[in-house]
């Protein structure tokens, strides 16, 4: 039986275990990027590993996230980012350069290769070929080092794609439907690979606008064959040499098969609070809006802004909203300002944003008390964009300058417009002085650090019993932006004791006042939890911060993929329910205790948690391997050992 092109990958780059689904294996990775929200606590904690150089074929540091510079901590986070990368062999992508998934999709990215990134989104590289994975920053920093990244080795599930795109329809469309299938949970360990004659009418942009939003699923990674469109694409980014030939055997195996024909997919929305609250557009066409935003590592490719620009040629935004649009990268920025589409979108009224995440992370243009924005990003949590009450609508670039225009939303299949049709591009303006390249020597090289930098905290060993008290009780799919929120919070992500202040703080605000009272009273704090606890971003911080305030185990009904790997990272244990409803049974503020932890681990048996009369059987299914870091009480101390 053949490979599929993901067990192709997976097996070229396999350096431990056996590559059956279900098992850990560890790959080698040859690309990592990290982004400077995540990038501080990834090149603090690789520091701490005492490696002098990086070991990977290429490393890339970007800035984008914490661009907007209030206070002192985001440029002497930058200045600390860069030094870093200097001394330890990293390129170093200046803020204003692009948002990290874009610049690596333009510049780096190869089909074949590894990429891990300190950033959920990073499977956009999917769209080129390449097993782009995101995972938390204490993972990417081994990877820097030269270790191996570990998963569970993945099912594969095909989406067969037939047909083309009719007109107002795009890549996102297409994402948004299959989440429709989908969902956003019940697909961890799963990666979804593309194929079908439909590929070829996608282009690599819009092929990585699929892989970036198929994060949202909850897969841990997805990808696309590399074909001729490929290296159309890497032609035009005078990268012609980066192409080889990628395609699934004959007979290859997958877990499910999906198809869809692009002919019939319509424009689509994510309604809040879900991106996989998926509805077709015309199901809510005429609703007024307050706010719309373009761009984003999702949908702020060259091709997409000159769409855009094409729909408000000559016309005025609305009266009773505001637009904003923030290209993807430098290179797409230079570009749409060397023909008319710049021009368009100013004097259409549009707000132009810097090339970096702003909006999509709540770092600035929150929309206004209950209102309805409409963006072109991944995520619409509630909290997300800044405004609590806001309400987030996910859509095409095609579909968010409609609404520009008029308003609201508007069904493109009755609008009486014509499409405009947009090509791909020949040759993309290459211009790579904003990637400083590491020195050969770093002798000379100081790196910078700012009071609001601090070291990475560790935890202690686990200890065999734990006695404390449930903090905190939710409900499903809770999001690592619930957890750890960021927005005018970001700038506290090289500072944990200031950052873990703000543990929780939408969900209960006296989470880490509490906490932290019990923690100094030497008790552990738990955390309960539905299904789906840790969607979302990769943000280590969701574990470091609660292990800082003294939680040493979370209780739920099942977690997301990268979130699990952080919690056992910073030594937390992370228990699933055996008995779904023993989940009603808990409720925040009772006492605990657990027995035995140790000898169960050990033994894969199942752990009891005791509360008065109640008694509960808990899961913890954990690798040999994760069992010794949680143990250790994290990978940094596993490490060291
Ligand atoms: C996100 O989209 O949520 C982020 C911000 O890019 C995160 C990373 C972070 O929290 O720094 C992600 O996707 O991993
Ligand atoms: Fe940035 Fe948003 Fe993309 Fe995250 S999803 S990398 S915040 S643009």
């Amino acid at each position: 039986m053949g490979d599929n092109i993901v067990y192709k990958i997976l097996r070229k780059h396999l350096v431990s275990g056996d590559l059956v689904p279900g098992q850990e294996v560890g790959i080698k990775i040859d690309q990592t990027l990290t982004q400077d929200a995540t990038g501080t606590m990834a090149y603090l904690q690789f520091e701490a590993m005492g490696i002098d150089r990086v070991k990977t074929e290429l490393s890339v540091s970007y800035v984008d996230h914490n661009t907007i510079g209030q206070g002192f901590e985001n440029a002497d986070d930058h200045k600390y980012l860069q030094s870093v990368a200097a001394k330890y062999g990293v390129y170093f992508s200046r803020a204003g350069n692009g948002i990290c998934h874009q610049v690596h999709l333009e510049r780096f990215a190869k089909p074949g290769k590894t990429l891990l990134g300190s950033d959920s989104h990073t499977p956009t590289g999917g769209g080129i070929g390449a097993i782009a994975i995101g995972a938390g920053g204490l993972d990417v920093a081994c990877a820097m080092g030269g270790g191996a990244f570990y998963l569970v080795a993945p099912e594969v599930i095909k989406v067969e794609l037939t047909g083309k795109l009719r007109d107002w329809v795009s890549a996102k469309d297409v994402i948004l439907h299959l989440l429709g299938i989908l969902s956003t949970k019940g697909n961890v360990n799963k990666v979804i690979e593309y194929s079908g004659e439909g590929l070829k009418t996608l282009s690599v942009p819009g092929r990585a606008t699929i892989t970036n939003m198929g994060a949202e699923t909850g897969a841990t990674t997805s990808i696309f064959p590399s074909d001729e469109v490929t290296k159309q694409f890497l032609t035009a980014q005078n990268r012609a040499d980066d192409f080889c030939p990628l395609v699934a055997d004959e007979g290859a195996k997958y877990c499910k098969v999906i198809k869809i024909n692009l002919s019939e997919v319509v424009a689509m929305a994510a309604l809040p609070h879900s991106p996989g609250n998926v509805v077709t557009v015309k199901e809510i066409a005429g609703k007024k809006v307050d706010q719309v935003a373009i761009g984003s590592c999702t949908n702020g490719s060259l091709k997409d802004l000159t769409i855009v620009g094409e729909i408000l040629a000559g016309k005025t935004i609305h009266q009773g909203l505001s637009v904003i649009v923030s290209p993807g990268s430098r290179q797409v920025f230079s570009m749409i300002s060397a023909d008319d589409t710049l021009n368009n979108i100013i004097n259409s009224g549009a707000r132009i944003m810097e090339p970096t995440c702003g909006f999509c992370i709540g770092s600035g243009q929150s929309p206004c008390t209950d209102g309805i924005s409409v963006r072109t990003n991944n995520r619409n949590f509630c909290g997300r964009s800044g405004t609590e009450s806001g309400q987030i609508y996910l859509v095409s670039p095609q579909i968010a300058a409609l609404a520009a225009i008029n308003g609201e939303f508007v069904d493109p299949f009755s609008a009486q417009e014509n499409y405009p049709q947009v090509s791909n591009a020949e040759h993309f303006y290459v211009d790579d002085r904003m990637i400083i390249p590491p020195p050969n020597d770093p002798c000379g090289v100081e790196i910078f650090r700012g009071p609001n930098i601090g070291q990475p905290p560790t935890n202690i060993a686990l200890v065999d019993s734990l006695s404390g008290e449930i903090l905190v009780k939710v409900g499903d799919k809770i999001t690592t932006d619930h957890i750890m929120p960021a927005g005018p919070r970001l700038k506290y992500r090289s500072n944990i004791d200031k950052y873990s202040e703000f543990v929780f703080e939408g969900v209960d605000s006296q989470f880490a006042v509490n906490a932290k009272k019990l923690r100094d009273q030497k008790k552990s704090v738990f955390i309960l939890a539905g299904e789906s606890y840790g969607q979302g971003s990769s943000r280590e911080h969701a574990a470091m911060c609660p292990m800082y305030l003294g939680v040493r185990a979370v209780m739920a009904k099942s977690f997301e993929r990268i979130h699990i790997t952080n919690l056992i990272n910073f030594g937390i244990l992370p228990l699933t329910f055996i008995n779904a409803g023993d989940y009603e049974l808990l409720q925040k503020g009772l006492l605990i205790q657990i027995n035995n932890i140790i000898e169960c681990l050990n033994n894969n048996n199942s752990i009891t948690v005791l509360s008065g009369d109640i008694k509960i059987e808990m899961n913890c299914t954990l690798s040999l391997r994760q069992r010794q870091i949680v143990q250790a009480g994290g990978l940094l101390n596993y490490t060291r050992q």
